[in-house]
């Protein structure tokens, strides 16, 4: 594509999408975020980025995502996605930040300058999968999207509503075509076909009973079940709450965030004593457990809860398919409850690193095993499992003594269940649901592998979130000055107390995260070091009360 050519991207940008804010924004820990209003233009100039990605990559396919995910409705976003399904290359994150933020008149030269520093070949072919998630926004996004891709003569691919999740699994399947069919069918066959046919090898027994309530948030993953649903042939009888009807709002006082983030069940939801529920959020990418027992209380089954799942199935299949030289290890965040890190070592005695906060970390440092389980508390997360570790289960399917042949080729279909490009709910979900059947547990009996600490999180606004700046996998910050020597202090003073607070890279707030030996003190060192954060990083609003 000639130089010249590029005016019609300028064009375009100031007849149908003109930037009309100056506010600045940054592609945070999942893409950018903001109010909806605000994004037209910075969309719009991610559809040109990810053409110029796609030819840096061949032609290969590149995804955008619509979506704020566990944000309130009036905000949205938008990400984009890497040729194997992951999440943008870091490097490119402040290409990508420049771009959205340089003024209509220099948008041309900009993108001019871009693609010479990364040294796009603009004659070749570019392709561009969009996704969008049910907020009203989405569609008007989407459209902007296309629109950038078409400017730059890339050739864009809606894919209507879906989760991020089949997002990421459609951008990888298009650029390996071993991994399935680049379709929402597609990841149906894959993900659901793999879920029954393990069911035909594990029958249900014990105290697992296949009824399963869900949270569906008021977004995508709940209407996505819905059309799953009817094709499990009672394999599990899925009861579906909260799919966006009845006035039901995304993400508010229900779904994975709100219930991980006030230990409260969601609203929406019937509540029947020992009833597991399933827990989304608004996209679809993340997954709690929750039940309410005999007294009203709600018990959590949050993201570590199912990483340490995860691992002891993972652990006893591969030693009963005699693979044990097979390296597992799992990978959590500063919000991992310490009571988790501690059962994994010492008892799963698997290895375990701490990263800081966002998917796109935890999965790279997940790839150096040989199978990586990563989960944030938060419950986004996945297992990836590397082409040695692949090849090794297919071969002892194969030519195993019988009893490693069947762990084995359960673990063949435990693999094809997993979405590896990125944290996915529903199949998070049908691999829980695969493991306390096989271990024929109820709720009860997962919560007895250990006890959480109790903990507490909240959110500070500040004028600048950005003058937080943290080391140490976000567990120590290095400013304001003053901050953690205060923090310290605190911390001291509670037995079992450890806090941490981080800029968001999703939302205007400093959050703020505190555990303790009981939950008076988790709520009171919460608010000890919101109050902190308050007075020596610029809080606006109301002090936070102890
Ligand atoms: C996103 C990221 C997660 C992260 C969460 C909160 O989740 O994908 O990795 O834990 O935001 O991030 P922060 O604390 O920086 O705001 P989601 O579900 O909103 O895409």
């Amino acid at each position: 594509m000639p130089p010249s050519s590029l005016r019609v991207v300028y064009a375009f940008a100031r007849e149908m999408h003109p930037k009309t804010s100056d506010v600045f924004i940054q592609y945070g820990t999942a893409g950018f975020r903001t109010k909806a209003n605000l994004l037209e233009h910075v969309v719009y100039r991610m559809g040109l980025l990810a053409v110029i990605r796609s030819r840096v990559k061949n032609g290969r396919t590149i995804g955008m995502m619509i979506t704020a995910s566990h944000n309130l409705e009036p905000d949205n976003g938008v990400k984009l996605v890497d040729p194997d399904g992951e999440m943008l290359e870091q490097s490119w994150e402040e290409i990508a930040t420049r771009l959205a933020n340089v003024s209509d008149n220099d948008l041309e030269s900009t993108t001019a300058e871009i693609i010479k520093q990364v040294n796009a070949d603009m004659s070749l072919k570019a392709s561009v999968f969009i996704g969008m998630d049910t907020r009203y926004t989405s569609p008007r996004l989407a459209a902007a999207a296309s629109n950038g891709v078409i400017a730059l003569k890339g050739t864009p691919k809606e894919f209507g509503i879906v989760t991020t999740p089949m997002l990421h699994y459609c951008v990888k399947c298009r650029n390996d075509n071993t991994y399935g069919t680049p379709t929402e069918e597609g990841y149906y066959e894959k993900i659901v076909g793999a879920f029954k046919n393990i069911r035909q090898k594990l029958p249900v027994y014990g105290e697992y009973n296949t009824t399963l309530y869900v949270d569906g948030a008021n977004g995508v993953g709940g209407k996505k079940l819905n059309i799953i649903k009817k094709s499990l042939d009672g394999e599990l009888d899925l009861h579906l709450y909260n799919l966006g009807g009845n006035g039901g709002k995304l993400n508010l006082n229900c779904g994975a965030d709100f219930v991980k983030v006030s230990q409260k069940p969601p609203v929406g939801v019937e509540h029947v004593p020992f009833q597991r529920v399933a827990s989304l959020d608004g996209d679809g990418d993340r997954i709690v457990y929750y039940y309410v027992d005999d007294k009203d209380n709600m018990i959590l089954l949050d993201g570590d809860r199912i990483a340490t799942l995860l691992a002891s199935y993972v652990t006893e299949l591969l030693k009963s398919a005699d693979a044990t030289d097979l390296k597992l290890g799992l990978v959590q965040t500063a919000y991992a409850n310490g009571a988790s890190t501690r059962y994994i070592t010492e008892e799963l005695k698997v290895p375990v690193s701490c990263v800081k906060t966002g998917v796109k970390h935890l999965h790279h440092a997940a790839l150096s095993f040989d199978i990586g389980i990563y989960f944030e508390a938060n419950g986004h997360g996945t297992v990836v499992y590397s082409e040695k570790a692949k090849k090794a289960i297919n071969n002892i399917s194969k030519d195993g003594e019988p009893e490693q042949r069947k762990a084995a080729q359960l673990l063949l279909n435990f693999i094809d269940m997993t979405n590896e490009t990125v944290g996915d709910a529903i199949s998070d979900l049908f691999l829980v649901e695969t493991i306390l059947c096989a271990k024929g547990i109820n709720v009860k009996q997962w919560l007895q592998t250990y006890t959480d600490l109790p903990n507490r999180q909240l959110k500070v606004t500040v004028k600048d979130r950005n003058a937080i700046s943290t080391t140490d996998a976000e567990r120590r910050c290095t400013s304001p000055e003053g901050l953690q020597t205060r923090i310290d202090e605190i911390v001291s003073t509670y037995k079992s107390g450890r806090s941490f607070v981080r800029p968001s890279g999703t939302e205007d707030v400093v959050r703020v995260y505190a555990e303790a030996d009981t939950q008076e003190s988790a709520d009171k060192l919460a608010a000890e070091v919101a109050r902190a954060v308050f007075d020596l990083a610029g809080g606006v609003g109301t002090r936070p009360e102890l």
